[in-house]
C-alpha cells in the first residue's frame, strides 16, 4: 500500500556550498510539507548502516567517506505520491542524467556528489526515516 511520505538528506556538498535554502524552498514550494528536520552529521557506522545495500559496490568507501564528511540536513517530506513525486524532484543518480529543472542538475556536481538523497520505496522511506528520527521528532 502506497503512504504519503519519503526520507530526504541535503547530502554534505549541498551543505558546504549554503545551498540548503535554495533547495528547502524548491521542496516545499513543489507541494511537500516537512514532517520532521534537523542539521546532524553521520559517523561512519551510521552510513554503513543507511548505505548497507551497497556495501558491495565499489564506491561504497567513497560514498560512506563523502556522507560522514560534514553535516547533512535530514528531513522527512509529505506530500501524496511522494516517494515517486520526490525522486521525479531530484531526478537521476547523475547529474549529467538528471532533467532540466531538477535538484541534481540545479546543484550535483556528480554522480557521487549528487547533492540531495530521496528513498527508494515507501517501504524504505519508512526505515530511513526511523533511522534519523525518533517519533517525538516527527510532526
Ligand atoms: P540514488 O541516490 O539515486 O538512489 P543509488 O544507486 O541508490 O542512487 O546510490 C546511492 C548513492 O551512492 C548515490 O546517490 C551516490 O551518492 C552514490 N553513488 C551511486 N553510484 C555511484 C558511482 O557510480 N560512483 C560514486 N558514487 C555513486
Ligand atoms: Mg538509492
Amino acid at each position: 500500500m502506497a503512504t504519503n511520505r519519503t526520507f530526504t538528506m541535503l547530502k554534505p556538498d549541498a551543505v558546504e556550498k549554503g545551498h540548503i535554502g535554495a533547495i528547502l524552498e524548491k521542496i516545499t514550494a513543489s507541494g511537500f510539507r516537512i514532517v520532521a528536520m534537523k542539521l546532524t552529521q553521520m559517523t561512519k557506522a551510521d552510513a554503513e548502516e543507511f548505505y548497507g545495500i551497497h556495501k558491495e559496490r565499489p564506491f561504497f568507501g567513497e560514498l560512506v567517506e563523502y556522507m560522514t564528511r560534514g553535516p547533512i540536513v535530514a528531513a522527512i517530506l509529505e506530500k501524496d505520491n511522494a516517494v515517486e513525486d520526490f525522486r521525479t524532484l531530484i531526478g537521476a543518480t547523475n547529474p549529467a542524467d538528471a532533467a532540466e529543472g531538477t535538484i541534481r542538475k540545479l546543484y550535483a556536481a556528480s554522480i557521487g556528489e549528487n547533492a540531495v538523497h530521496g528513498s527508494d520505496s515507501d517501504e524504505n522511506a519508512a526505515i530511513e526515516g526511523a533511522f534519523h528520527f525518533a517519533g517525538r521528532e516527527m510532526f
